[in-house]
């Protein structure tokens, strides 16, 4: 089992320093939504660390472990941008020695979400979005939103991602709209 320390030191050399930066803005952001509302802030932590570990992975490496190793299988159909939260949580688990499923999941829908996400998934994803780092057209109105209502702004932030996409002309991977239902029904 690796510390807290040695972790950081695994995560932080596989990316560049910029992207470091984010890895932290998101711990930050994580831990303080966490506390806000009522998650464990070391899982939001750990979770957030380790969220993007295989984001600056060359893809062929990505495509051959989502290959070597059956990770879902579908994936490969969708956008490339989505392989490494599924190799996040693979890696985490086989060769960080992380077994907490929660956390794991966290890391895992990330960037999809998924339907009926917990509260730790929620979190880290909300996270990704807001970090002091980010600067997209709309992320302050999803910050705010942030402060008090969870569901709120990451719908908000769902809802960006899938104009982006709808605007580029791109795929979108159902998982995501899935997501963007579930949480709407948990408003009402
Ligand atoms: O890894 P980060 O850059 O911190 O953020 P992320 O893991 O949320 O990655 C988001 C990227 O994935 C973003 O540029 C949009 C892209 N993407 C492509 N297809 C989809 C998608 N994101 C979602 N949520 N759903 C998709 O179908
Ligand atoms: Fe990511
Ligand atoms: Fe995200
Ligand atoms: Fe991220």
């Amino acid at each position: 089992k690796y510390s807290r320390e040695q972790l950081i030191t695994m995560v932080s050399g596989q990316m560049p320093e910029k992207r470091w930066r984010h890895v932290e803005g998101v711990m930050t952001t994580s831990v303080s939504l966490a506390k806000r509302y009522g998650a464990d802030p070391e899982k939001a932590d750990l979770a957030a660390l380790l969220h993007d570990l295989a984001k600056f992975w060359p893809m062929e490496r990505q495509e051959a472990v989502m290959l070597e190793h059956g990770l879902q299988p579908e994936l490969l159909q969708y956008d490339r941008q989505l392989l490494h939260a599924e190799i996040g949580a693979y890696v985490a688990e086989q060769e960080y020695g992380i077994r907490d499923e929660e956390v794991l999941n966290a890391v895992r829908y990330h960037t999809s979400g998924r339907e009926q996400m917990t509260l730790l998934d929620k979190i880290v994803c909300l996270a990704d979005y807001i970090e002091p780092g980010r600067n997209f057209p709309g992320v302050d109105q999803i910050r705010e939103l942030a402060e008090h209502n969870l569901e709120k702004a990451l719908i908000c932030g769902f809802d960006s991602t899938i104009s982006f996409l709808l605007q580029q002309g791109k795929i979108i991977f159902p998982l995501t709209v899935i997501a963007r239902n579930s949480l709407i029904r948990e408003l009402n």
